[in-house]
């Protein structure tokens, strides 16, 4: 009753960020939208209007005049959120908006909660829950690579795919569910070949799924990639001339980063997140030791690794003892050769021989960082995303994928064992189950409350 009472009043919120700007836009949505803006809105009446349609005057309360706008009116169900929605395009003025706001919720809106809009139009049926989601990822995109994961999903994703997939379930977890009616006689409604074949082809798609999601997750919060080396190999003033900033203290005194430094950069369209860490040695200073192992730590779970040799102290057999450990970290890395400046070319071209795959660069010569970031580019293997396939980037949906997964692999064996149907009917049941979390066929208060608190308000 208290949601349904909720969904039927009319909020009210600043869409637009707050701070000033040149203009701010309120946004209500409800069924008394349009005729509270009109209590309040000198020119045209309001409710005489069409949908999609912009209206200039003045908003006043009682005579005082708050401010010139542009009222845009959208009517239900023609609206982002599917009700009647105003937008009143306001000076950007904190002081203007504020007023207008109050003003309105003195006639009767509600201060709309986080994420309620959003809410309302999933309510409605304008989209499933993981596009809803994909709105809040929308919005918090900074890199050209999230923001087209989350239009990606926004626009159908992999709901539609998964749907369709679900469907064909259902039909024959009914036929399983008919047969058990039938008990005792011997009758087969649902082909179990053709439950097999349907549960493998859902297993491709949500093991594909579920695959995607370290590519989503890393699209999403910047690749990490750890800066690491010995002591004075240049490592923070490599992450400064990165960042195109004095972000980390750089001096020859080796053993000056102690703890992380990082930043995020943008290339080629996607995030990275860079990671200045202390050098690597054996020491006794009780602080340098701990981060020490805090590198250590950190380039294990890095998804990749540049790893800095100063060439002007370079020693063959402690090189290839480093790019052993390395090797056993099993994250992709890139040699670099730092302080080019500092050696004789003969001597360059011998590592070369040796190490065709290092890169050899001054970290304080900005041309040369830029051959650094092509190369980081080429490691970072980001071919399926750029083919537009259908990344995963919510933890969320992961989770219930591998459930899903777990319950498919259930249905397999069951089928495989020939169990009896309660249990392949039972299996199949939470398969469904945890599909239809991820699109919202199935949801709690709970789940719901949870996934749109952590919208702004005003979304
Ligand atoms: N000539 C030359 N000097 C460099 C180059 N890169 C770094 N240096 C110098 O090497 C010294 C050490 O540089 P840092 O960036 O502090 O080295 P680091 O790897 O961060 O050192 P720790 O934090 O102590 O582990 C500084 O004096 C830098 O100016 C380079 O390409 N050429
Ligand atoms: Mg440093």
């Amino acid at each position: 009753m208290q949601s349904l009472m909720q969904n039927n009043d009319t909020i009210i919120a600043l869409a637009t960020p707050q701070g000033v700007g040149a203009i701010g836009v309120i946004r209500l949505s409800g069924p008394e939208s349009i005729k509270l803006t009109n209590q309040v809105f000198k020119g045209k009446n309001l409710e005489a209007q069409e949908s999609h349609t912009i209206h200039f005057g003045t908003i006043r309360d009682s005579e005082k005049i708050l401010d010139e706008v542009l009222i845009s009116l959208f009517i239900a169900p023609k609206s982002f959120t599917k009700e009647n929605v105003v937008e009143i395009s306001c000076h950007g003025s904190n002081f203007i908006i504020r007023q207008i706001i109050q003003l309105l919720i003195r006639k009767g809106a509600r201060p709309a909660k986080p994420g309620e809009f959003t809410k309302r139009a999933f309510m409605h049926g304008q989209f499933d829950l993981a596009q809803a989601e994909a709105v809040a990822d929308l919005i918090n995109a900074d890199s050209e690579a999230s923001h087209h994961a989350a239009l990606n999903q926004m626009r159908g994703g992999f709901s539609g795919e998964i749907k369709r997939l679900r469907e064909e379930l259902i039909h024959f977890a009914s036929m399983i569910e008919l047969e058990l009616d039938f008990g005792e006689e011997d009758v087969e409604f649902a082909s179990r070949d053709d439950l097999k074949d349907l549960v493998n082809k859902l297993l491709k798609v949500v093991n594909a799924l579920i695959h995607s999601f370290d590519l989503g997750n890393v699209i999403k919060n910047g690749v990490p990639t750890v800066i690491a080396g010995k002591p004075n190999a240049g490592k923070s003033t490599l992450l400064n001339a990165l960042l195109k900033e004095e972000k980390a203290i750089v001096s020859d005194i080796a053993g000056t980063t102690r703890d992380f430094i990082e930043d995020e950069i943008i290339i080629g369209g996607v995030a990275f997140r860079f990671i200045d860490t202390a050098g690597l040695r054996e020491t006794t200073d009780a602080i340098e030791k701990i981060g020490v192992e805090r590198t250590q730590a950190k380039m294990k779970t890095a998804s990749m690794i540049i790893y800095l040799f100063d060439l002007s102290q370079v020693d063959v057999v402690e090189m290839n003892k480093e790019i052993n450990v390395l090797e056993n970290t099993g994250v992709p890395f890139l040699k670099v050769g730092n302080k080019l400046d500092k050696v004789e070319e003969a001597f360059v071209e011998q590592l070369q021989k040796q190490h065709p795959d290092m890169l050899f660069l001054s970290a304080n010569e900005p041309e040369q960082v830029e051959l650094l970031k092509d190369r980081i580019l080429e490691l970072v293997n980001l071919d399926k995303f750029k083919r537009g396939d259908t990344v995963v980037t919510n933890i969320r949906h992961y989770d219930s994928l591998l459930q899903t997964k777990n319950s498919l692999d259930a249905v397999i064996e069951g089928i495989d064992n020939m169990v009896s149907n309660d249990f392949v009917a039972m299996d199949i049941r939470q398969a469904l189950h945890y599909l239809g979390e991820i699109t919202g066929e199935i949801t709690t208060d709970d789940l719901l409350a949870n996934i749109f608190s952590k919208f702004c308000i005003g979304k």
